[in-house]
C-alpha cells in the first residue's frame, strides 16, 4: 500500500541540519517549503537580462519568515521547560510568536509600539490569543525592556536575538539552493533588525563547508545587498538611529539586533547596504503586484526596489541570478494598499445590464 507524503515543516526537512533531537517535540505549522517565483514581466520592463526569482515567504503559516525562526524558537523554549515567550515586534514577530505559542498551548506577551503595526498584523495576534501590551515608544525601546524584563519573569525572548531563530530562517538559503541546483549570484533581503540577512548568510556559508556529517552542496556563495527604508537606514548611517520613520513599519527599526553580523555579511559577500525612500519601496510593492501578480507587503519591496535600482545602474550585471526575499504577504497591511490606490477605486453603477456593458467598454 503506498503511503502518502505530508509536508511537516522545515525542521523535519533540515533535521540534521538542526539543533533537535530524535525525542524533540516539534512545534510546527508546516511552514517553509515556500515558492521561489521566477520574475517574467518585471526584467522586460528593466530592459536588462537578467533572471530575478522572489523566494514568496509571506506564503509561511503567517504570512511572513518569521515561522521559519518561530518554528525552532518555539521547539527549543517547550524543549527547555518554559512555560511564556515574549518578543518586542513591529508586527510580524508578534503574529508568528502567537501562533507558535497557541500551537504549543504556552503564554506569548508581545510588545508593540502603540498605533505602529499594520492592521493584519494586530487581526493575527488578538486571534492566536497573545497577551498584547502596547507601548508609548518605538521598537528599538521595546526591544530594550523585552531584554530588561526577561531577567525579571520566566518568559523565553524570540526575538532574533535567540540563536535558534537564524537558524530556522538559515533554511530559506537551503530551500534556494535545492530548487536552483545552486546558489544564484546576488540575494536582497530588506534590513531591519538585520537577523535575516544573518540568518541567509549563515544558511549559504553552511552549504558550501563540508562537515563529517555532511559534504558541501556548492561552492558558490551569493553577493549579499541588504535594502533600508531612507527613514530607517542605521546601516547607511555608520551608527543607531533613535527615531526612526517609514511607512515600511514591519522596518522602522533603529537599532537593529544583528549590527555585527549584518556587517560581517556585507563584508564577506562583497555585499553593499543602500537606502530607497517610502515612495521607491510603495513603487516596487505596486509594480509587483501589477506586472507579476505578486503582493507583498510594503517592507517586502524594499529588496527589490533595491534589485531593480542596482540592475538598471549596472552595478548588478546582466547575466545575473538574483533572489530577492519577499519577507511578509501583501495582507498584512491593507491599509497601506487601499491607500496607495485612490486613483484606481472600484466603480459603483446601478446593477443592471447596460451599466455594466458601459463600464466594461468605457474601460477598454
Ligand atoms: C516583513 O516583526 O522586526 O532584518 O518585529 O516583518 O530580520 O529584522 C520584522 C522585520 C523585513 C526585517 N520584512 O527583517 C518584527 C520585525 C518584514 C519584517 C523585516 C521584518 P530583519
Amino acid at each position: 500500500m503506498s503511503k502518502s507524503k505530508h509536508y511537516t515543516g522545515l525542521i523535519e526537512r533540515y533535521r540534521d541540519r538542526l539543533p533537535v533531537s530524535a525525542t524533540t517535540r516539534i512545534i510546527s505549522l508546516n511552514e517553509g517549503n515556500t515558492p521561489l517565483i521566477q520574475l517574467q514581466n518585471i526584467p522586460r520592463l528593466l530592459g536588462k537580462a537578467v533572471n530575478i526569482y522572489v523566494k514568496f515567504e509571506g506564503l509561511n503559516p503567517t504570512g511572513s519568515f518569521k515561522d521559519r525562526g518561530m518554528t525552532m524558537a518555539v521547539t527549543k523554549a517547550v524543549e527547555a521547560g518554559s512555560k511564556a515567550i515574549i518578543c518586542a515586534s513591529t508586527g510580524n514577530t508578534s503574529a508568528s510568536a502567537a501562533a507558535y505559542a497557541a500551537r504549543a498551548g504556552i503564554k506569548a506577551f508581545v510588545i508593540i509600539p502603540e498605533g505602529k503595526i499594520a492592521l493584519g498584523k494586530l487581526a493575527q495576534t488578538l486571534m492566536y490569543d497573545a497577551t498584547i501590551i502596547q507601548i508609548k515608544g518605538n521598537f528599538d525601546k521595546g526591544m530594550a525592556l523585552v531584554k530588561e524584563v526577561a531577567d525579571h519573569a520566566p518568559v523565553t525572548i524570540v526575538n532574533s536575538i535567540n540563536p535558534f531563530r537564524i537558524d530556522g530562517q538559515k533554511t530559506a538559503a537551503f530551500e534556494i539552493i535545492d530548487d536552483l541546483g545552486d546558489a544564484p549570484d546576488y540575494h536582497c533581503l530588506p534590513v531591519g533588525n538585520a537577523g535575516n540577512i544573518t540568518a541567509y548568510w549563515k544558511g549559504y556559508n553552511e552549504y558550501t563547508t563540508s562537515t563529517d556529517s555532511h559534504p558541501a552542496v556548492t561552492s558558490k556563495r551569493p553577493v549579499m545587498c541588504g535594502y533600508q527604508a531612507a527613514g530607517a537606514a542605521p546601516f547607511l548611517a555608520g551608527k543607531m538611529i533613535d527615531n526612526p520613520e517609514t511607512i515600511a513599519t514591519a522596518i522602522r527599526i533603529g537599532h537593529p539586533q544583528s549590527w555585527d553580523k549584518a556587517w560581517s555579511a556585507q563584508k564577506e559577500s562583497g555585499g553593499w547596504f543602500d537606502k530607497f525612500s517610502d515612495d521607491e519601496i510603495l513603487a516596487a510593492q505596486k509594480m509587483l503586484s501589477q506586472y507579476e501578480g505578486i503582493f507583498c507587503e510594503p517592507a517586502s519591496a524594499t529588496s527589490l526596489a533595491g534589485a531593480c535600482h542596482d540592475i538598471r545602474s549596472g552595478k548588478i550585471p546582466e547575466g545575473s541570478t538574483i533572489v530577492c526575499t519577499l519577507t511578509g504577504v501583501g495582507l498584512k497591511d491593507p491599509d497601506t494598499a487601499i491607500k496607495q490606490c485612490v486613483d484606481s477605486q472600484p466603480l459603483t453603477i446601478e446593477a443592471e445590464l447596460t451599466a455594466v456593458k458601459k463600464a466594461i467598454l468605457d474601460t477598454m
